[in-house]
């Protein structure tokens, strides 16, 4: 490791003792990000790295509830708000029993800069808690919902913070936590987004992760001449983002041929079509089944306690979860003469399959910059709120592809090396950086 890195990550650890995921999320960052400030000397004199990786706000509360039974249940509940020098907070909450303030730090952090490749103007910000919204009833997850907002709700607004979805957090915890967010403020205002399309979302807001991250990887095909057409692509996960990349992806030609949850993976040769897709759909979001259903319904194979990284494909899109790839899966990706990766789900690849990537000059399309789709229709449906409009599916998903193209220029513009390749981990992290750290320099020590 570069000393410089070592130095400034050993501050980093000590004063966030136990935070994995944080670190990771950091020192990645900092390997692209130390040289570059080397030599920008005015980021390093106003300690910009220093101050960004230092969250502007960390707000943590219980949130108490009480089960069908009428027993008392008692949850942790955070709101990280990172860093607001170039809009509002902005970023998902995550209802997960491994929610922990580490996690939620990692993710927030990798927001600023994500939300910054957006071109929208939009700080960074997590939030969420340890709940477990799988085996609740509906009535037990509006409870939990109402008593998170009830503490929430005076830490964020339209123009202050702005929450949305991320794992367990679909439309259904939405809507609960908008109709008590209303309930307490006595207004109606664009304070989360993800909303049902009846009470101030967005059309393509569901779709726009997924969605995102294949038109990311179409343009990072296109820099090789290559299309979708005709790839073969694995998906982990079977929920909002991995569901909309498996209809883009296959609207654009490719075959998807594996889907995952928690507990194993399936693998269709055939792939997995559109009439495949509604299944999978209703599996998942309305009857909140595990994906083991779909081999027992298509008579496919299902790998209990794996992940799809072992099937050959052109194409991986991890849409699941972190550090769902590690070193040995990477190199049995490339060994399958896998060529391009675009990261749906934050921070899916550890260190070591990312080293693995770059040595092999595959494309690999880090999640800063290929999942921002979502967020970044997020700040539209942001848009069409303050408006008081709504655009249609066509006008939304043509500036979604726009940005996505518009963040794949700015990673080859960064991240160009002298041979010509394009490292898109230095591309989206020095990319992403550059804004924020000269609206933080305008604005001061603050
Ligand atoms: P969902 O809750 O809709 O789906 C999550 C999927 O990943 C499920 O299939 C789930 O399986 C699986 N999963 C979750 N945790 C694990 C785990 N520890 N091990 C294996 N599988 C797991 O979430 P999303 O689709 O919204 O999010 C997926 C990823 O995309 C996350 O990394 C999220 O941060 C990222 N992301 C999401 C955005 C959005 O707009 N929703 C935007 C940008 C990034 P199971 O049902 O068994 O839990
Ligand atoms: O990780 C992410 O970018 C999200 N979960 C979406 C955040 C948002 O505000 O739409």
């Amino acid at each position: 490791m570069d000393p410089r890195v070592e130095q400034f990550m050993s501050q980093i650890i000590a004063k966030n003792p136990a935070e994995e995921e944080f670190h990771q999320a950091v020192q990645e960052v900092a390997e692209s990000l130390v040289p570059f400030v080397e030599e920008n000397p005015k980021y390093k004199h106003a300690k910009i790295l220093e101050r960004i990786a230092e969250p502007e706000r960390v707000i943590l509360f219980r949130v108490p509830w009480l089960d069908d039974k009428g027993e008392v249940q008692i949850n942790k509940g955070y709101r990280i708000e990172m860093n607001s020098a170039i809009g509002p907070y902005k970023g998902g909450l995550r209802f997960h029993p491994t929610v922990s303030l580490g996690i939620l730090k990692f993710l927030a952090y990798e927001q600023v800069f994500k939300n910054s490749l957006t071109t929208l103007p939009m700080g960074g910000g997590k939030g969420g808690s340890n709940f477990d919204p799988k085996g609740k009833s509906d009535n037990e997850v509006m409870r939990f919902c109402q008593s998170f907002m009830t503490e929430l709700f005076r830490h964020i607004g339209p123009n202050t913070d702005i929450p949305a979805g991320d794992i367990g957090v679909g439309g259904r915890e939405i809507g609960f936590l908008f109709g008590q967010y209303k309930r307490l403020r006595n207004e109606f205002t664009g304070v989360l987004t993800g909303k049902g399309i009846e009470w101030g979302g967005s059309l393509i807001r569901p779709e726009a992760t997924g969605y995102g991250t294949v038109y990311f990887a179409e343009e990072m095909l296109k820099t090789r001449g290559q299309s979708l057409k005709g790839k073969i692509i694995t998906i982990s996960g079977s929920g909002n983002v991995a569901q909309f990349a498996t209809e883009k992806a296959t609207e654009l030609g490719a075959r998807v041929v594996t889907l995952s949850d928690s507990s194993g993976y399936i693998y269709d040769p055939n792939g997995i079509d559109s009439d495949k897709l509604a299944f999978v759909m209703e599996l998942k979001d309305i009857k909140r089944g595990r994906i083991k259903e779909y081999a027992e319904k298509y008579g496919v194979e299902y790998f209990e306690g794996q992940r799809p990284w072992g099937v050959k494909c052109d194409i991986a899109l991890p849409c699941a979860t972190q550090n769902e790839i590690n070193e040995e899966n990477a190199k049995t990706l490339v060994n399958n003469n896998c060529f391009c990766i675009s990261e749906g789900a934050n921070m899916p690849s550890t260190p070591e399959a990312i080293e693995v990537y770059l040595e092999n000059k595959i494309l690999y399309g880090p999640g800063k910059a290929a999942n921002a789709g979502g967020v970044a229709v997020s700040g539209l449906e942001m848009t069409q709120n303050s408006m008081r409009l709504l655009w249609t599916r066509q006008e939304v998903d043509k500036k979604l592809k726009q940005i996505m193209i518009n963040i794949h220029e700015t990673c080859v513009k960064y991240g160009k090396e002298k041979d010509g390749t394009i490292n898109y981990v230095n591309g989206a992290n020095i990319g992403g950086f550059v804004k924020v750290a000269d609206a933080m320099l305008a604005q001061g020590v603050v």
